[in-house]
């Protein structure tokens, strides 16, 4: 039986990959290194340690720093990004995601949140919907990131819940292979080539239905 649900923040609840992208494209550009959207998309659901070697790697400056160096470049991106993301507000939920959460509640359903962002509370807080949550997984907290089922797992165990008595929302590939490998029913948002892992998808936030979802598991 389905108790909870375990949220990505990052393409499902609200759209924050532009203004990571306008932060990490600001640093690249010192770096000497040009990205675009299309690379940005593989940073999507990815820790920012890890975004920062992939910037690294594509502008073949793998080697051009110090562990120490790299830190302080992630920081740098971040306080950026933290005066990026001062504008977001409750209208900034993506579409649909409102009554979707209104319908998780009056089910009495369990809410965790399972982004790779560090920013999650703070974003939580801005888009108003904060209190709906009944947990946060730390991501500072992970030995191992999306792909890896830790985060959705770590998820269940906070909301004292078994896998299989949750399910996992999210927008990017390494988040879906992340929840499959939990052993929990997957829910994508996006395409059919990127969410084809997932075990339901739809292609907008606004088609996010509680009733629909219980359906699909049920087949
Ligand atoms: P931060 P999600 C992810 O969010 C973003 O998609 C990814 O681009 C970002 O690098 C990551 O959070 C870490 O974010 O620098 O704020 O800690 O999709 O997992 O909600
Ligand atoms: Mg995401």
């Amino acid at each position: 039986m389905i108790k909870g649900f375990i949220f990505d923040l990052d393409g499902v609840l609200t759209d924050t990959a532009e203004y990571h992208y306008l932060a990490w494209q600001e640093l690249a550009k010192k770096m000497g290194i040009s990205i675009d959207r299309v690379f940005n998309e593989q940073l999507k659901g990815i820790s920012r340690m890890d975004s920062l070697e992939r910037i690294l790697a594509y502008g073949n400056k793998s080697d051009a720093y110090t562990k120490e160096e790299k830190l302080q470049l992630a920081d740098e991106k971040n306080e950026e990004y933290k005066k990026l993301i001062t504008k977001i507000s409750p209208r900034d939920l993506l579409p649909g995601i409102k009554e979707f959460m209104a319908e998780l509640k009056q089910a009495d359903m369990k809410l965790a949140l399972a982004s790779a962002s560090k920013n999650g509370p703070d974003i939580l807080n801005q888009l108003g919907i904060a209190d709906l949550f009944d947990t946060i997984v730390d991501p500072a907290a992970l030995a191992n990131g999306k792909p890896d089922p830790e985060i959705f797992i770590k998820g269940a165990k906070q909301l004292n819940l078994t896998p299989e008595e949750c399910i996992g929302v999210e927008d990017a590939k390494a988040g879906i292979d992340s929840i499959n490998a939990a052993d929990m029913f997957s829910v994508g948002v996006g395409t059919p080539e990127s969410m084809k892992f997932a075990d339901m998808f739809v292609v907008d936030t606004a088609q996010l239905n509680y009733a629909s979802i219980l359906a699909n598991i049920k087949d």
